[in-house]
Protein backbone atom coordinates (compact mmCIF):
# COMPACT_ATOMS: atom_id res chain seq x y z
CA UNK A 1 0.00 0.00 0.00
CA UNK A 2 2.46 2.60 1.27
CA UNK A 3 4.90 1.14 -2.23
CA UNK A 4 1.72 1.56 -4.39
CA UNK A 5 1.59 5.38 -2.78
CA UNK A 6 4.86 6.20 -3.49
CA UNK A 7 5.28 4.80 -6.93
CA UNK A 8 2.27 7.01 -7.65
CA UNK A 9 3.66 9.95 -5.97
CA UNK A 10 6.68 8.93 -8.29
CA UNK A 11 5.26 8.38 -11.37
CA UNK A 12 3.31 11.41 -11.40
CA UNK A 13 6.32 13.81 -10.68
CA UNK A 14 8.15 12.26 -13.18
CA UNK A 15 5.13 13.01 -15.65
CA UNK A 16 5.45 16.45 -14.33
CA UNK A 17 9.16 16.99 -14.59
CA UNK A 18 8.79 15.34 -18.19
CA UNK A 19 5.57 17.93 -19.40
CA UNK A 20 7.73 20.55 -17.80
CA UNK A 21 11.19 19.70 -19.60
CA UNK A 22 9.23 19.43 -22.90
CA UNK A 23 7.23 22.93 -22.51
CA UNK A 24 10.69 24.54 -21.47
CA UNK A 25 12.18 22.96 -24.68
CA UNK A 26 9.49 24.30 -27.03
CA UNK A 27 9.89 27.87 -25.73
CA UNK A 28 13.58 27.71 -26.22
CA UNK A 29 15.45 25.37 -27.93
CA UNK A 30 18.62 24.80 -26.25
CA UNK A 31 22.19 23.36 -27.68
CA UNK A 32 22.12 19.97 -29.39
CA UNK A 33 25.59 18.96 -28.51
CA UNK A 34 28.16 19.95 -26.14
CA UNK A 35 30.24 22.94 -27.45
CA UNK A 36 33.95 21.39 -26.36
CA UNK A 37 36.07 18.33 -24.88
CA UNK A 38 38.97 17.73 -22.09
CA UNK A 39 41.77 17.69 -24.51
CA UNK A 40 44.84 15.85 -23.65
CA UNK A 41 49.01 16.74 -23.43
CA UNK A 42 49.01 16.45 -27.40
CA UNK A 43 45.94 18.69 -28.09
CA UNK A 44 42.97 15.61 -28.90
CA UNK A 45 39.59 15.58 -27.28
CA UNK A 46 39.02 13.13 -25.25
CA UNK A 47 36.00 10.75 -24.94
CA UNK A 48 35.59 9.68 -21.59
CA UNK A 49 34.52 6.02 -21.08
CA UNK A 50 34.82 4.06 -18.00
CA UNK A 51 33.84 3.67 -13.90
CA UNK A 52 33.15 5.29 -11.23
CA UNK A 53 35.38 3.20 -8.81
CA UNK A 54 34.19 2.72 -6.50
CA UNK A 55 31.18 2.32 -4.11
CA UNK A 56 33.53 0.06 -1.64
CA UNK A 57 36.07 3.19 -0.86
CA UNK A 58 33.21 4.91 0.66
CA UNK A 59 33.21 3.71 4.29
CA UNK A 60 36.49 1.72 3.85
CA UNK A 61 38.79 1.93 7.04
CA UNK A 62 41.71 3.13 4.37
CA UNK A 63 39.56 5.27 2.07
CA UNK A 64 40.40 3.07 -1.13
CA UNK A 65 37.87 0.97 -3.10
CA UNK A 66 38.34 -2.81 -3.38
CA UNK A 67 39.76 -2.49 -6.60
CA UNK A 68 43.21 -4.05 -7.96
CA UNK A 69 45.80 -3.79 -10.17
CA UNK A 70 44.28 -6.96 -12.10
CA UNK A 71 41.10 -5.43 -11.30
CA UNK A 72 41.76 -2.71 -13.88
CA UNK A 73 43.42 -5.04 -16.10
CA UNK A 74 40.55 -6.94 -16.31
CA UNK A 75 37.74 -3.68 -17.09
CA UNK A 76 40.70 -2.83 -19.81
CA UNK A 77 40.67 -6.13 -21.41
CA UNK A 78 37.20 -6.62 -21.66
CA UNK A 79 35.56 -3.07 -22.06
CA UNK A 80 38.74 -0.76 -23.04
CA UNK A 81 38.32 1.44 -20.32
CA UNK A 82 40.19 4.91 -20.94
CA UNK A 83 38.99 6.67 -17.80
CA UNK A 84 38.41 6.51 -13.79
CA UNK A 85 36.08 8.84 -12.08
CA UNK A 86 37.79 7.78 -8.86
CA UNK A 87 36.93 8.14 -5.18
CA UNK A 88 38.54 10.12 -2.89
CA UNK A 89 37.04 11.62 0.31
CA UNK A 90 37.42 14.72 2.78
CA UNK A 91 37.68 12.41 5.82
CA UNK A 92 40.88 10.90 4.16
CA UNK A 93 42.52 13.94 3.06
CA UNK A 94 41.83 16.07 6.37
CA UNK A 95 41.33 13.36 9.56
CA UNK A 96 41.85 16.51 11.75
CA UNK A 97 41.77 20.33 11.26
CA UNK A 98 44.62 21.52 9.16
CA UNK A 99 46.15 17.93 8.93
CA UNK A 100 46.73 16.20 5.71
CA UNK A 101 47.31 12.55 5.58
CA UNK A 102 50.23 11.84 3.29
CA UNK A 103 50.08 7.89 3.75
CA UNK A 104 46.13 8.30 2.16
CA UNK A 105 47.47 10.08 -0.92
CA UNK A 106 50.19 8.11 -1.36
CA UNK A 107 47.79 4.73 -1.51
CA UNK A 108 45.72 7.03 -4.05
CA UNK A 109 48.62 8.21 -6.23
CA UNK A 110 49.97 4.41 -6.14
CA UNK A 111 46.56 3.39 -7.90
CA UNK A 112 46.58 6.56 -10.29
CA UNK A 113 49.85 5.39 -11.46
CA UNK A 114 48.30 1.84 -12.22
CA UNK A 115 46.13 3.92 -14.73
CA UNK A 116 48.70 6.29 -15.47
CA UNK A 117 50.78 3.23 -17.00
CA UNK A 118 47.78 2.08 -19.12
CA UNK A 119 47.35 5.30 -20.74
CA UNK A 120 43.83 6.15 -18.52
CA UNK A 121 42.96 9.47 -17.87
CA UNK A 122 42.06 10.09 -14.13
CA UNK A 123 39.04 12.25 -12.51
CA UNK A 124 39.30 12.41 -8.81
CA UNK A 125 35.86 12.59 -7.02
CA UNK A 126 35.50 14.10 -3.82
CA UNK A 127 32.45 12.01 -2.55
CA UNK A 128 30.09 12.41 -0.36
CA UNK A 129 26.12 10.91 0.42
CA UNK A 130 24.62 12.21 3.43
CA UNK A 131 27.42 14.19 4.49
CA UNK A 132 29.40 12.01 6.38
CA UNK A 133 29.95 8.83 8.31
CA UNK A 134 29.36 10.60 11.12
CA UNK A 135 25.66 11.21 11.21
CA UNK A 136 24.95 7.73 13.22
CA UNK A 137 26.60 6.19 15.66
CA UNK A 138 27.67 2.90 13.76
CA UNK A 139 28.99 4.70 10.32
CA UNK A 140 26.40 2.59 8.65
CA UNK A 141 24.97 5.18 6.55
CA UNK A 142 27.13 8.30 4.82
CA UNK A 143 30.26 8.87 3.89
CA UNK A 144 32.72 12.12 2.57
CA UNK A 145 33.24 14.77 5.81
CA UNK A 146 35.17 13.75 8.35
CA UNK A 147 33.84 13.80 12.05
CA UNK A 148 34.68 17.22 13.34
CA UNK A 149 33.37 18.67 10.29
CA UNK A 150 29.82 17.11 11.19
CA UNK A 151 27.87 19.62 13.15
CA UNK A 152 24.41 18.02 13.65
CA UNK A 153 23.84 20.73 17.11
CA UNK A 154 21.99 17.35 18.64
CA UNK A 155 19.33 17.02 15.94
CA UNK A 156 17.71 13.33 15.59
CA UNK A 157 18.47 11.17 12.50
CA UNK A 158 15.74 8.41 12.90
CA UNK A 159 16.49 4.92 10.62
CA UNK A 160 15.30 4.35 7.35
CA UNK A 161 14.95 1.20 4.70
CA UNK A 162 15.73 3.99 1.43
CA UNK A 163 18.97 5.23 2.27
CA UNK A 164 17.74 8.31 0.55
CA UNK A 165 15.61 9.38 3.24
CA UNK A 166 18.49 10.17 5.69
CA UNK A 167 19.20 12.78 3.37
CA UNK A 168 15.30 14.46 4.98
CA UNK A 169 16.48 14.15 8.57
CA UNK A 170 17.13 17.08 10.80
CA UNK A 171 20.19 16.31 12.06
CA UNK A 172 21.55 15.86 8.26
CA UNK A 173 20.52 19.33 7.08
CA UNK A 174 21.76 20.62 10.23
CA UNK A 175 25.10 19.14 9.17
CA UNK A 176 24.39 20.48 5.07
CA UNK A 177 23.43 24.06 6.86
CA UNK A 178 26.05 24.27 8.94
CA UNK A 179 28.54 23.45 5.89
CA UNK A 180 27.05 26.07 3.45
CA UNK A 181 27.03 28.29 6.61
CA UNK A 182 23.31 29.01 6.23
CA UNK A 183 23.55 28.79 10.28
CA UNK A 184 25.79 31.60 10.30
CA UNK A 185 28.32 29.35 12.88
CA UNK A 186 30.44 27.35 10.47
CA UNK A 187 32.47 30.09 8.00
CA UNK A 188 35.45 27.62 9.00
CA UNK A 189 34.00 25.05 6.72
CA UNK A 190 34.39 25.91 3.48
CA UNK A 191 37.68 27.35 3.82
CA UNK A 192 38.45 23.72 5.06
CA UNK A 193 37.64 22.38 1.75
CA UNK A 194 38.73 24.61 -0.28
CA UNK A 195 42.43 23.81 1.34
CA UNK A 196 41.88 19.80 1.17
CA UNK A 197 41.06 20.08 -2.08
CA UNK A 198 44.06 22.48 -2.54
CA UNK A 199 46.68 20.01 -1.27
CA UNK A 200 45.34 17.41 -2.86
CA UNK A 201 45.82 19.50 -6.26
CA UNK A 202 49.34 20.15 -4.84
CA UNK A 203 49.68 16.69 -4.66
CA UNK A 204 48.61 15.32 -8.14
CA UNK A 205 49.39 18.96 -10.64
CA UNK A 206 52.45 16.81 -12.42
CA UNK A 207 50.60 14.23 -12.26
CA UNK A 208 49.40 14.29 -16.49
CA UNK A 209 46.93 11.02 -15.99
CA UNK A 210 45.44 13.38 -13.54
CA UNK A 211 42.79 15.29 -15.45
CA UNK A 212 39.91 16.21 -13.73
CA UNK A 213 38.95 17.27 -10.20
CA UNK A 214 35.12 16.83 -9.58
CA UNK A 215 34.52 19.22 -6.83
CA UNK A 216 32.06 17.52 -4.72
CA UNK A 217 29.82 14.76 -5.41
CA UNK A 218 25.91 14.99 -5.28
CA UNK A 219 25.55 18.31 -3.60
CA UNK A 220 22.77 18.83 -1.17
CA UNK A 221 21.45 22.18 0.17
CA UNK A 222 19.96 21.10 3.71
CA UNK A 223 17.32 23.23 4.56
CA UNK A 224 18.09 25.82 1.54
CA UNK A 225 17.09 23.98 -1.99
CA UNK A 226 17.35 24.56 -5.55
CA UNK A 227 18.13 27.44 -7.50
CA UNK A 228 18.67 29.60 -4.38
CA UNK A 229 21.02 26.87 -3.16
CA UNK A 230 22.58 26.33 -6.27
CA UNK A 231 23.17 30.11 -7.47
CA UNK A 232 24.46 30.71 -3.80
CA UNK A 233 26.14 28.67 -1.43
CA UNK A 234 27.52 26.05 -4.19
CA UNK A 235 28.64 28.13 -6.66
CA UNK A 236 30.43 30.07 -4.31
CA UNK A 237 32.06 26.91 -2.70
CA UNK A 238 33.30 26.10 -6.22
CA UNK A 239 34.61 29.38 -6.71
CA UNK A 240 36.71 29.40 -3.63
CA UNK A 241 37.41 25.64 -4.26
CA UNK A 242 39.15 26.71 -8.05
CA UNK A 243 40.53 29.98 -6.72
CA UNK A 244 42.46 27.65 -4.09
CA UNK A 245 43.38 24.94 -6.55
CA UNK A 246 44.70 27.44 -9.23
CA UNK A 247 47.03 28.70 -7.02
CA UNK A 248 48.89 25.47 -6.89
CA UNK A 249 47.68 23.81 -10.31
CA UNK A 250 47.17 25.69 -13.34
CA UNK A 251 46.11 22.71 -15.98
CA UNK A 252 43.75 20.56 -14.45
CA UNK A 253 40.09 20.69 -15.05
CA UNK A 254 37.64 21.24 -12.32
CA UNK A 255 34.38 19.56 -12.87
CA UNK A 256 30.85 20.77 -11.53
CA UNK A 257 28.13 19.09 -10.62
CA UNK A 258 24.68 20.52 -9.56
CA UNK A 259 22.30 19.53 -7.03
CA UNK A 260 21.39 16.07 -7.19
CA UNK A 261 17.91 16.16 -5.48
CA UNK A 262 15.97 16.99 -9.22
CA UNK A 263 18.52 17.38 -11.11
CA UNK A 264 19.39 13.56 -11.46
CA UNK A 265 15.56 12.71 -12.34
CA UNK A 266 15.57 15.29 -15.05
CA UNK A 267 14.73 19.05 -13.48
CA UNK A 268 16.80 21.91 -14.79
CA UNK A 269 19.97 23.51 -12.19
CA UNK A 270 20.52 26.92 -11.60
CA UNK A 271 24.23 26.42 -11.09
CA UNK A 272 25.91 30.07 -11.68
CA UNK A 273 29.11 31.10 -13.76
CA UNK A 274 32.11 30.12 -12.10
CA UNK A 275 35.26 32.38 -13.26
CA UNK A 276 38.33 30.43 -13.90
CA UNK A 277 41.71 32.35 -13.35
CA UNK A 278 43.90 30.11 -15.14
CA UNK A 279 45.81 32.40 -17.98
CA UNK A 280 44.60 31.36 -21.24
CA UNK A 281 41.21 29.11 -21.89
CA UNK A 282 39.18 28.01 -18.94
CA UNK A 283 39.27 24.70 -17.58
CA UNK A 284 35.80 23.86 -16.06
CA UNK A 285 33.62 21.19 -16.89
CA UNK A 286 30.25 19.76 -16.34
CA UNK A 287 29.69 16.47 -14.29
CA UNK A 288 26.19 15.36 -13.63
CA UNK A 289 24.58 12.29 -12.80
CA UNK A 290 21.36 11.05 -14.41
CA UNK A 291 19.06 8.59 -12.07
CA UNK A 292 15.88 8.71 -13.72
CA UNK A 293 12.73 8.13 -10.99
CA UNK A 294 11.32 5.25 -12.04
CA UNK A 295 14.60 3.45 -11.90
CA UNK A 296 15.39 4.50 -8.86
CA UNK A 297 12.30 3.31 -7.20
CA UNK A 298 13.27 -0.40 -8.86
CA UNK A 299 11.27 -0.68 -11.96
CA UNK A 300 12.90 -1.89 -15.07
CA UNK A 301 12.89 -0.58 -18.71
CA UNK A 302 9.81 -1.67 -20.29
CA UNK A 303 6.58 -0.80 -20.69
CA UNK A 304 5.22 2.41 -18.76
CA UNK A 305 8.70 2.74 -17.18
CA UNK A 306 10.72 2.71 -20.12
CA UNK A 307 8.22 5.89 -21.79
CA UNK A 308 8.89 7.57 -18.45
CA UNK A 309 12.29 6.77 -18.62
CA UNK A 310 13.27 8.01 -22.18
CA UNK A 311 10.54 11.44 -21.31
CA UNK A 312 13.29 11.88 -18.42
CA UNK A 313 16.64 11.06 -20.59
CA UNK A 314 15.29 13.63 -23.00
CA UNK A 315 14.29 16.49 -20.55
CA UNK A 316 17.61 15.27 -18.66
CA UNK A 317 20.03 15.54 -21.84
CA UNK A 318 18.45 19.66 -22.55
CA UNK A 319 18.93 20.55 -18.80
CA UNK A 320 22.58 19.56 -18.94
CA UNK A 321 23.42 21.01 -22.39
CA UNK A 322 21.62 24.37 -21.25
CA UNK A 323 23.72 24.21 -18.28
CA UNK A 324 26.80 23.46 -19.81
CA UNK A 325 26.34 26.18 -22.26
CA UNK A 326 25.34 28.32 -19.36
CA UNK A 327 29.09 27.71 -17.90
CA UNK A 328 31.04 28.91 -20.86
CA UNK A 329 30.11 26.30 -23.43
CA UNK A 330 31.98 23.32 -21.40
CA UNK A 331 32.82 20.00 -21.78
CA UNK A 332 30.33 17.35 -19.76
CA UNK A 333 31.36 13.87 -18.41
CA UNK A 334 28.33 11.92 -17.36
CA UNK A 335 29.70 10.96 -13.84
CA UNK A 336 27.54 8.63 -12.75
CA UNK A 337 24.52 6.18 -13.79
CA UNK A 338 23.82 3.33 -13.58
CA UNK A 339 21.58 0.66 -11.92
CA UNK A 340 21.17 -3.33 -11.08
CA UNK A 341 21.56 -5.10 -14.69
CA UNK A 342 19.04 -7.80 -13.32
CA UNK A 343 16.24 -5.83 -14.15
CA UNK A 344 14.20 -5.91 -17.29
CA UNK A 345 15.81 -4.26 -20.37
CA UNK A 346 18.40 -2.99 -18.19
CA UNK A 347 20.65 -3.53 -21.32
CA UNK A 348 18.23 -1.70 -23.48
CA UNK A 349 18.87 1.30 -20.88
CA UNK A 350 22.00 1.07 -20.53
CA UNK A 351 22.28 1.06 -24.81
CA UNK A 352 19.90 4.20 -24.62
CA UNK A 353 22.16 6.26 -22.09
CA UNK A 354 25.77 5.57 -24.29
CA UNK A 355 23.95 6.61 -27.55
CA UNK A 356 22.33 9.98 -25.65
CA UNK A 357 26.25 10.33 -24.51
CA UNK A 358 27.53 9.88 -28.15
CA UNK A 359 25.01 11.74 -29.84
CA UNK A 360 25.59 15.07 -27.04
CA UNK A 361 29.17 14.28 -26.74
CA UNK A 362 29.30 13.79 -23.28
CA UNK A 363 31.97 11.25 -21.57
CA UNK A 364 30.44 8.77 -19.25
CA UNK A 365 31.54 6.92 -16.22
CA UNK A 366 29.05 4.12 -15.28
CA UNK A 367 28.23 3.61 -11.56
CA UNK A 368 29.43 1.66 -10.13
CA UNK A 369 33.05 -0.74 -10.44
CA UNK A 370 31.75 -2.64 -7.51
CA UNK A 371 31.12 -6.28 -7.24
CA UNK A 372 27.46 -7.56 -7.81
CA UNK A 373 24.02 -6.36 -9.44
CA UNK A 374 25.21 -3.13 -10.67
CA UNK A 375 28.67 -3.92 -11.77
CA UNK A 376 30.22 -5.41 -14.24
CA UNK A 377 31.58 -8.66 -12.51
CA UNK A 378 30.51 -10.87 -9.42
CA UNK A 379 32.51 -11.13 -6.56
CA UNK A 380 34.33 -14.04 -7.75
CA UNK A 381 35.47 -12.30 -10.89
CA UNK A 382 32.95 -13.46 -13.08
CA UNK A 383 31.37 -11.98 -16.29
CA UNK A 384 27.96 -10.30 -15.92
CA UNK A 385 25.85 -9.37 -18.64
CA UNK A 386 27.15 -5.68 -17.89
CA UNK A 387 30.38 -6.33 -19.75
CA UNK A 388 29.10 -7.14 -22.91
CA UNK A 389 27.02 -3.82 -23.05
CA UNK A 390 29.83 -1.75 -22.06
CA UNK A 391 32.22 -3.63 -24.50
CA UNK A 392 31.55 -0.34 -26.97
CA UNK A 393 33.57 0.76 -30.28
CA UNK A 394 34.16 4.47 -29.09
CA UNK A 395 36.77 7.19 -30.23
CA UNK A 396 39.79 7.52 -27.33
CA UNK A 397 41.64 10.73 -28.23
CA UNK A 398 40.84 12.15 -31.59
CA UNK A 399 43.52 15.05 -33.00
CA UNK A 400 40.65 17.67 -34.01
CA UNK A 401 37.12 18.46 -32.59
CA UNK A 402 33.98 16.16 -32.56
CA UNK A 403 31.67 17.12 -34.58
CA UNK A 404 29.25 13.67 -34.53
CA UNK A 405 29.83 10.12 -33.80
CA UNK A 406 27.98 7.22 -33.10
CA UNK A 407 28.79 3.37 -33.32
CA UNK A 408 27.05 0.00 -32.79
CA UNK A 409 27.59 -3.91 -33.35
CA UNK A 410 30.91 -3.92 -35.74
CA UNK A 411 30.50 -0.31 -36.70
CA UNK A 412 31.66 3.03 -35.91
CA UNK A 413 31.05 6.97 -37.47
CA UNK A 414 33.61 9.67 -36.55
CA UNK A 415 32.78 13.05 -37.89
CA UNK A 416 35.74 15.50 -36.94
CA UNK A 417 37.48 18.68 -38.10
CA UNK A 418 40.73 17.97 -38.22
CA UNK A 419 43.63 20.08 -35.93
CA UNK A 420 46.96 20.31 -37.87
CA UNK A 421 48.23 21.16 -34.47
CA UNK A 422 47.77 17.85 -32.79
CA UNK A 423 50.89 16.12 -32.15
CA UNK A 424 49.52 12.82 -31.98
CA UNK A 425 47.00 10.57 -34.40
CA UNK A 426 43.26 9.74 -33.40
CA UNK A 427 42.44 6.20 -31.73
CA UNK A 428 39.22 4.33 -31.78
CA UNK A 429 38.77 1.41 -29.26
CA UNK A 430 37.18 -1.56 -31.28
CA UNK A 431 35.83 -4.69 -29.85
CA UNK A 432 37.93 -6.87 -31.02
CA UNK A 433 35.60 -9.72 -31.16
CA UNK A 434 33.26 -7.42 -33.46
CA UNK A 435 36.16 -7.16 -36.00
CA UNK A 436 37.60 -10.60 -35.95
CA UNK A 437 39.34 -9.79 -39.64
CA UNK A 438 40.26 -6.16 -38.49
CA UNK A 439 38.66 -3.24 -39.21
CA UNK A 440 38.07 -1.52 -42.69
CA UNK A 441 38.33 2.47 -42.82
CA UNK A 442 37.10 4.99 -45.39
CA UNK A 443 38.03 8.43 -44.81
CA UNK A 444 41.47 8.28 -42.97
CA UNK A 445 44.51 6.31 -43.19
CA UNK A 446 45.01 2.88 -40.88
CA UNK A 447 48.15 3.49 -39.09
CA UNK A 448 48.32 0.38 -36.93
CA UNK A 449 45.17 -2.08 -35.39
CA UNK A 450 46.41 -3.70 -31.90
CA UNK A 451 43.92 -6.57 -31.88
CA UNK A 452 44.66 -6.93 -28.68
CA UNK A 453 44.14 -3.92 -27.15
CA UNK A 454 41.59 -3.08 -29.72
CA UNK A 455 43.25 0.14 -30.31
CA UNK A 456 43.11 1.07 -34.57
CA UNK A 457 44.95 4.77 -34.92
CA UNK A 458 44.31 6.21 -37.90
CA UNK A 459 45.60 9.46 -39.63
CA UNK A 460 42.86 11.80 -40.79
CA UNK A 461 43.85 14.14 -43.69
CA UNK A 462 42.44 17.95 -43.09
CA UNK A 463 39.56 18.76 -46.21
CA UNK A 464 40.38 22.80 -45.24
CA UNK A 465 38.62 23.65 -42.34
CA UNK A 466 35.62 21.38 -43.27
CA UNK A 467 34.08 18.04 -41.29
CA UNK A 468 35.60 14.80 -42.52
CA UNK A 469 33.56 11.80 -41.92
CA UNK A 470 35.64 8.61 -40.64
CA UNK A 471 33.66 5.06 -41.30
CA UNK A 472 34.77 1.59 -39.66
CA UNK A 473 33.43 -1.21 -40.05
CA UNK A 474 34.39 -5.05 -39.82
CA UNK A 475 36.24 -6.39 -42.96
O1 LIG B 1 19.75 8.98 -6.54
C1 LIG B 1 20.53 9.57 -5.88
C2 LIG B 1 20.04 10.62 -4.96
C3 LIG B 1 18.72 10.61 -4.60
C4 LIG B 1 18.23 11.55 -3.72
C5 LIG B 1 19.07 12.53 -3.20
N1 LIG B 1 18.58 13.47 -2.30
C6 LIG B 1 17.30 13.34 -1.72
C7 LIG B 1 19.38 14.59 -1.92
C8 LIG B 1 20.40 12.53 -3.57
C9 LIG B 1 20.88 11.56 -4.44
N2 LIG B 1 21.84 9.24 -5.94
C10 LIG B 1 22.22 8.15 -6.79
C11 LIG B 1 23.55 7.49 -6.63
N3 LIG B 1 24.63 8.30 -6.12
C12 LIG B 1 25.44 7.53 -5.23
C13 LIG B 1 26.90 7.81 -5.35
O2 LIG B 1 27.19 9.12 -5.62
C14 LIG B 1 25.06 6.14 -5.53
O3 LIG B 1 25.36 5.26 -4.49
C15 LIG B 1 23.62 6.28 -5.75
O4 LIG B 1 23.05 5.14 -6.29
Amino acid sequence: MVWGARLWAATALVALVAAGAIAAAVRTPGPEHVASSLTDSHGRSLVQHGFSTAGSAKSSPDGLPDFTEDDLDAEHTDMGTNFVRFLISWRMVEPSPGVYDEGYLDDVAERVSWYAERGYHVMLDMHQDLWSMAITPDGAHGNGAPEWATYMDGLPVADHDMWELYYLEPGVMRAFDNFWNTTGKHPELQDHYAKAWQHVAERFADEDAVVAYDLMNEPYGGTMQGPRFEAGPLTELYQTTIDAIRQVDADTWACLEPQAMGFNWGLPSGLGFVDDPRAGQPRIAFCPHLYPLPMDLGDGYTGASKQLVDATIDAWAGNVLRTAEALGDVPVILGEFGLNTTLDGALDYVDAVYDMAATTGMGVAYWSRDDGSWGPYESDGTERNLVTALNRAYPRAVAGEITEWSSGEGELTLTMIPDADATASTEIYLPAEEFPNGPEVDGAVIEAWLPDSGILTVNVPAKGADPVTVTVTAA
